[in-house]
C-alpha cells in the first residue's frame, strides 16, 4: 500500500469535532471536559463515557491516554474507534452495555495536541516526537512527555538531559505543561482519599507491544512493586496481549525508560498502568505513517483488550485469584 498522507489521519480541529459529535448524539453517555492547555495554549479534553454520564456514579474508573508522541496519529484514531465503538453498542451489545453500567471510561484523545498539529499540518509529516515548548537556553523545542513524569523522573540513564534529544526528559517533572494537565487531571479523581481510576492504557505507536511497569529498572520487583503486584501485571499483561497478538514483556525489557507514564501512574496513583505499541511491528509496516487503509483493522484489534481491562477494573488481582 501506499505511504500515509497527512489527511489519511484526523487532524487535532476534526478529532474535537467528532467528540462533540459524540457527546450531541449520546447525551446520557458522553461527556466531554477541558481540563487544561498545552503549552501553544491547545484545549488538552477528557471524555468520559458511562451510563449515567453526568452522574459521579461510584464505578471502577478507566483511563485511555492517546498522543504522549505527536506523531504517533494512529492512537488518536484508537480513542476516536473506542468513542465510537462504546457509543454504537451501548444497548446493542450485552458486554458494552453491562460495562457502561459498571464502568466509568475516560479518554484523553490527544495528550500533545501542539505536536499532534505541527507534525500533521504542514503539509507532509515531520516526524516530530515531543511537545513544542522552547528550552531556555538551547535553540531545541520540545520535551518529551513520556520522560517528563514525577516517578523517578531522569534517575536511570533512560532519558537524556540534552534539549536537543528526542528523550528530553525537561527541567523537572511535569515541567511539560500537558504532563501536569494530565497529571492534576489524575489526582483530581481521587475522591474521599481513594483513587478512582483503577487501570489505565497509554497508547503509542509501534511495535505490536503491552508493557508494563516498571521501566525505569530490570527488576522484576522494586520498592511499590511487589511479587503479587509483579504476577498481576503480567497476568493481566499477558491477557491483553492474547487478544490482539502483541507481544507481553516489562516495559524495561524493551529498554529502560525513566520518567514514564506508567511508572507514575502505578508507584504514585496505584494504577495498573499499561503502555500498548499500536501496528506495526517495524518501519516496513510503514512505521508511525502506516496508510489510512489499516486504521479500522489495527484500532478495531483492540476491542477486546479494552474491553477485558474494563472488565478487570473492579479488581485487577482477581486475575491471579487474589482479590483484595
Ligand atoms: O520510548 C517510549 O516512550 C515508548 N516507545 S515510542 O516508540 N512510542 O516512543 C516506549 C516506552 C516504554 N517504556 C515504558 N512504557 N515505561
Ligand atoms: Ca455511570
Ligand atoms: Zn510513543
Amino acid at each position: 500500500p501506499r505511504a500515509a498522507a497527512p489527511g489519511d489521519y484526523h487532524t487535532y480541529g476534526e478529532t474535537l469535532a467528532a467528540v462533540a459529535d459524540a457527546e450531541a448524539r449520546y447525551p446520557d453517555l458522553v461527556s466531554s471536559q477541558v481540563i487544561g492547555r498545552s503549552h501553544q495554549g491547545r484545549d488538552i479534553v477528557a471524555v468520559k463515557i458511562s451510563a449515567n454520564v453526568a452522574v459521579d456514579e461510584d464505578e471502577p474508573e478507566v483511563l485511555f491516554t492517546h498522543n504522549q508522541h505527536a506523531r504517533e496519529h494512529l492512537t488518536v484514531e484508537m480513542a476516536l474507534y473506542t468513542l465510537a465503538e462504546l457509543t454504537a453498542q451501548y444497548g446493542t451489545d450485552a458486554e458494552i452495555t453491562e460495562l457502561l453500567d459498571s464502568r466509568e471510561v475516560w479518554l484523553i484523545p490527544s495528550v500533545n495536541p501542539d505536536g499532534k498539529v505541527y507534525d500533521q499540518e504542514s503539509g507532509s509529516f515531520r516526524s516530530w516526537r515531543k511537545n513544542r515548548q522552547p528550552n531556555s537556553g538551547s535553540s531545541a523545542i520540545g520535551t518529551d512527555l513520556n520522560r517528563n513524569w514525577a516517578h523517578q523522573w531522569g534517575c536511570c540513564g533512560g532519558s537524556s538531559g540534552s534539549p536537543s534529544s528526542d528523550t528530553y526528559r525537561g527541567t523537572a517533572a511535569e515541567s511539560a505543561p500537558e504532563t501536569g494537565v494530565v497529571a492534576d487531571f489524575v489526582r483530581g479523581r481521587v475522591i474521599g482519599g481513594e483513587q478512582q481510576i483503577t487501570a489505565h492504557i497509554d497508547f503509542h505507536t509501534y511495535g505490536e507491544l503491552v508493557l508494563w511497569p516498571y521501566g525505569y529498572t530490570y527488576a522484576d520487583t522494586a520498592p511499590g512493586l511487589t511479587q503479587d503486584d509483579a504476577d498481576a501485571f503480567e497476568a493481566l499483561g499477558t491477557a491483553l496481549a492474547d487478544t490482539n497478538g502483541y507481544t507481553p514483556q516489562q516495559a524495561s525489557d524493551l529498554y529502560i525508560t525513566d520518567g514514564s507514564v506508567d511508572d507514575w501512574m502505578w508507584a504514585d496513583q496505584g494504577i495498573f498502568s499499561f503502555t500498548f505499541e499500536m501496528y506495526p511491528t517495524s518501519s516496513l509496516g510503514g512505521g508511525f505513517y502506516p496508510p489510512g487503509s489499516v486504521i479500522d483493522r489495527e484500532t478495531s484489534r483492540n476491542r477486546e483488550a479494552v474491553l477485558t481491562l474494563l472488565d478487570y477494573a473492579d479488581c485487577a488481582y482477581r486475575i491471579i485469584g487474589k482479590e483484595a
